[in-house]
């Protein structure tokens, strides 16, 4: 497997070839080519926009998981219309992703229908960045939000076993003429990925990152990953929106808690099976036409008050580096892709 052992930037790859290279990667691995298609794009998007925990970084975890049998590759969801603005997607033990696109045509038919409407995952395998699955809608004038768990890491307040996934929550909104406001933010004070990066640079977290194993507060990623659990953000405010994010991507959609995801009879699974909900609101049942127009107004008073930053802006803008340049990727690991790819 891609050891992603060096990260020095110094070749640069096209979007579209990043793309072709993984999902033959992703086909010889077992899956079917849609879903390849599908994980192979949510994967380089990740990589070329900077979102470094689910970008390259997670290519060892997924084959090693589909090589544990862990996963169903091929899976072909089912999509069932439940009521006038609800759909339900069984997964059917497959990635998230594939049920997502699935269940799509029917969602949007419904939220034009109805100004507002919901897509429940269920059996569901999400081992990916999830602005990849909010942007989309609000590119179509749609405000998106989504919410996904994961498995148990996270402890909840004065807690001394992990509970909670990182669980984290995605938003995005339309704007006039612009790249759409998107902000991606796992509920834990970290995403699991970017403990496992620290652990593998040898660099420590900043304090209130997670415990060790014997519940004492530490700043080494390889104590939180060895027995220890990452603390939500910010508190028991970011405790309440962990819960949340299970009861709405577990309970709701039929999924499994995190606490319940057991791997253990597959050796190598990295990837949690859980649940996913999303939920698309056309603003024009709200607000009507005049909602872009309030959201310029918003961000408008954001910058004046000293914000240089929003949400969504250090994506945007190394997405439309890579579009100049192509993607910076070390050479090693694309020579190690290569060689996975057969090519
Ligand atoms: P970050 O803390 O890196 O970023 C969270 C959000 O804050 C992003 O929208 C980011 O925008 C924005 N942001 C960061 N810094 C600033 C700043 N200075 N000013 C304004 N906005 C800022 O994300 P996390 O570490 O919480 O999560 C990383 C990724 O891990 C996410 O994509 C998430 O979906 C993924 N993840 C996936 C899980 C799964 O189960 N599949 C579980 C947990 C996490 P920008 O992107 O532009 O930097
Ligand atoms: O980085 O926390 C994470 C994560 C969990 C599942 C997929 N990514």
């Amino acid at each position: 497997s891609p050891s992603n052992s060096s990260r020095e930037a110094i070749a640069h790859i096209a979007f579209d070839d990043l793309v072709a290279l993984l999902e033959a990667i992703f086909v010889k691995a077992g899956t079917a080519p849609g879903v390849a298609a599908i994980l192979a794009r949510n994967c380089a998007s990740a990589e070329r926009d900077g979102s470094k925990s689910h970008g390259l970084f997670r290519v060892p975890g997924y084959l090693s998981t589909l090589a544990s049998g862990w996963v169903d590759g091929k899976a072909e969801p089912v999509v069932e219309d439940v009521a006038a603005a609800f759909v339900r997607v069984d997964a059917r033990n497959g990635f998230a992703q594939p049920a997502l696109a699935a269940g799509t045509p029917l969602l949007l038919e419904k939220v034009k229908a109805c100004g507002i409407a919901l897509l429940a995952v269920r059996q569901s395998h999400h081992f990916g960045a999830l602005w990849p699955d909010v942007e989309p809608f609000a590119r179509q004038g749609f405000v998106a939000l989504s919410f996904v768990n994961s498995f148990a890491c996270v402890v909840p307040i004065g807690g001394s076993k992990p509970v909670y996934g990182t669980n984290p929550i995605a938003f995005a909104a339309p704007r006039a003429g612009g790249d759409p406001i998107v902000f991606d933010q796992a509920a834990s004070a970290l995403a699991n990925g970017d403990v496992r990066i620290a652990a593998r640079e040898g660099r420590s977290l900043p304090p209130g990152s997670g415990v060790d194993r014997t519940g004492a507060p530490t700043t080494d990623p390889k104590a939180i990953l060895d027995g220890g659990a990452l603390l939500p953000f910010g508190g028991y405010k970011g405790a309440a929106l962990a819960m949340m994010v299970e009861i709405l991507a577990a309970a709701l959609t039929g999924g499994q808690f995190s606490f319940e995801v057991d791997w253990s009879a597959h050796p190598g699974a990295e990837t949690p099976k859980t649940g996913q909900l999303l939920i698309v609101i056309d603003p024009d049942a709200g607000a009507g036409r005049s909602f872009v127009d309030r959201v310029e107004t918003l961000v408008g008073r954001i910058a004046d008050a000293g914000q240089e930053r929003l949400p969504g802006d250090r994506r945007y803008a190394l997405r439309r580096r890579a579009a100049e340049i192509g993607i910076p990727i070390a050479p090693a690991l694309l020579k190690e892709l290569s060689a996975l790819a057969g090519a």
